[in-house]
């Protein structure tokens, strides 16, 4: 079957492509999706706790008033079912279902030189031909399941949080293991130790947490967002992450000890991703990060009544923010419930799992279940899974070999008419993520559009350009906090044997939507187009 685009996943970024792609080009476009559902990562996702971490009212398309205003949501921070309703009324909305096909992994796609089209592969055994290929498979898809022996014989149930089965799994009365504690297991563990019969949370690093204070939202804060709909829509595309809050212009050093206190506490009450903004130095300056960095420490020493373990979940060993902050509602009051153990994995490192549980250095334990909390092979990981063999069967893990090469996270040279959205190379991770993808999107079409008016056959980035990209990331990457992390996943620490180069761009979003939009005025300056 031939088709003017494929887009790979119907997450936030495929349901926006479809519409753009169809309605607003006129191509003939069809989308594939492993899951049985439209959603994605909330889709995928559906692991106990599960819920966005960024505002509702901003977790959403902008590009539609109507959807926007028609939506309403529930609470702070939506639950992974409220935003999948969320996504299938989007989809209804659109009826862009008709051009999904469901259940069918892409197993690979080759670029056919001669015929300047992309052959896609489906595990179903189907095959598409297509001009435009566009990934929309997300930054966080590809499940890390670490490689521990003895996994195969575990005669319990085990689960990733990013792979969470269909069917209604209960952790009533059961032994249950947590291995990770990153926002995923944050949010686990909450709410296993309610009804488990115990709870073992394996932790490798420990994590900074800042309270979440999910709430109800208020009619006047519904009605309040409806109206404000073109300034907040305008906001998003000002701040760093995308957020609907602005880092204050102070250093932390403006003011007093007490003054100081004062705010980080007025933060803190307030909690969410906001409170790293509250001094504009916090996630630059280490010296400043250091007294914040501090803060939380103490704060959660208060919380956690038994000190040893409140060692362990505050020995650090990096700058907060340096990794992905995390939200947490009652993760470090678990702790304090008689049925949840700690086990430091530095201390006390897991040698195997076994049929009944999990053997460490110093004990060996008995499960009914396991979760791994264990992240991703991120942002190219998913891009890699799609087995892409480009011009001149260039195949992209070779030329990904040493990390992955894009030109503004957009395309990739050698695999032309390819485009990846919010992938390696972008801001993706370090921003809300729909808002990036909606500039992803609309920059993405332009250009099609722009390529269909200019009777194009294909279109690559010019190698020069993309590595002077990953030079810039890394170059930029190395001034900042990130760099001080260890087992990042942002520059490919969790992986065993992935390349160690800083992956998402991370000087914020407004200054790569300027870039992306000087090369779009420069007429795709970077680019080779070739003509029919
Ligand atoms: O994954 P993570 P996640 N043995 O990689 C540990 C988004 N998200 O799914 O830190 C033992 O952050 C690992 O330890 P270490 C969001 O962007 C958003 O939690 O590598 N432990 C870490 O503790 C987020 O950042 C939301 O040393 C192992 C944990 O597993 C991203 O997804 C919710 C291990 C993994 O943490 C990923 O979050 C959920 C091993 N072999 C996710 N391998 C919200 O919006 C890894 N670990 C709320």
């Amino acid at each position: 079957m031939y088709l003017d685009a494929i887009i790979i996943g119907a997450g936030f970024s495929g349901l926006y492509q479809l519409y753009k792609c169809r309605d607003q080009l006129g191509l003939k476009t069809l989308v594939i999706e492993e899951g049985k559902e439209v959603g994605g990562t909330w889709y995928w996702n559906k692991y106990p706790g599960s819920r966005c971490d960024t505002e509702s009212h901003i977790y959403c398309y902008t590009f539609s008033e109507e959807i926007y205003k028609n939506w309403k949501w529930k609470e702070r921070y939506p639950k992974q079912k409220e935003i999948l309703s969320y996504l299938k009324y989007v989809e209804r909305k659109l009826s862009l279902r008709k051009d999904i096909i469901f259940n069918n992994k892409v197993i690979s796609a080759d670029y056919l030189d001669k015929k300047n089209l992309w052959r896609v592969k489906t595990d179903k055994k189907k095959v598409f031909y297509c001009k435009y290929l566009i990934s929309a498979v997300g930054s966080l898809s590809a499940a890390n399941i670490p490689n521990i022996k003895g996994i195969k014989s575990f005669k319990g149930e085990w689960y990733h949080s990013g792979r969470w089965p269909d069917k209604k799994i209960s952790f009533k009365n059961q032994k249950v293991a947590q291995i990770g504690t990153g926002s995923s297991g944050i949010q686990i563990a909450p709410v296993v130790a309610k009804s488990a019969k115990s709870l073992t949370v394996f932790q490798r690093t420990p994590n900074y947490s800042v309270p979440a204070r999910n709430r109800k939202l208020t009619k006047t804060f519904i009605k309040n967002t409806k109206e404000s709909y073109k300034q907040i829509k305008n906001l998003l595309t000002k701040t760093p992450g995308g957020h609907a809050f602005k880092f204050s212009k102070k250093s932390i050093f403006d003011f007093n000890e007490s003054k100081r206190l004062e705010i980080l506490e007025k933060a803190w009450l307030n909690g969410g991703l906001s409170f790293r903004a509250c001094f504009g130095d916090i996630t630059k300056k280490l010296n400043a990060n250091k007294i914040v960095s501090n803060y939380i420490k103490e704060k959660i020493i208060n919380i956690v009544k038994d000190k040893e373990i409140a060692k362990k979940l505050t020995d650090f060993g990096h700058p907060f923010t340096s990794k992905r902050p995390t939200l947490n509602t009652d993760y470090f009051e678990t702790f304090n419930k008689k049925n949840v153990r700690l086990i430091d994995l530095k201390e006390n490192p897991i040698v195997n799992i076994t049929k009944n549980g999990i053997k460490t250095k110093n004990e060996e334990f008995k499960f009914d279940k396991i979760i791994f909390a264990t992240g991703y092979d991120a942002l190219s990981g998913p891009i890699l899974s799609l087995n892409l063999t480009g011009r001149k069967n260039i195949k992209l893990n070779k030329y990904w070999k040493n990390g992955p090469i894009t030109y503004l996270g957009l395309m990739i040279p050698n695999f032309p008419n390819f485009f990846i959205i919010s992938g390696p190379g972008s801001p993706s991770v370090l921003t809300n993520v729909p808002a990036q993808i909606q500039q992803h999107v609309e920059w993405i079409s332009e250009f099609i559009r722009y390529l269909e008016k200019s009777n194009s056959l294909s279109v690559e980035p010019e190698a020069k350009e993309a590595e002077n990209w990953v030079k810039k990331i890394n170059t930029l990457a190395k001034k900042s906090l990130f760099m001080k992390a260890k087992n990042s996943w942002y520059k490919g620490d969790n992986i065993p044997g992935k390349p160690k180069t800083f992956i998402p761009y991370p000087a914020g979003l407004p200054q790569y939507r300027e870039i992306c939009n000087k090369v779009r005025k420069k007429m795709y300056k970077g680019f080779n187009i070739s003509l029919k």
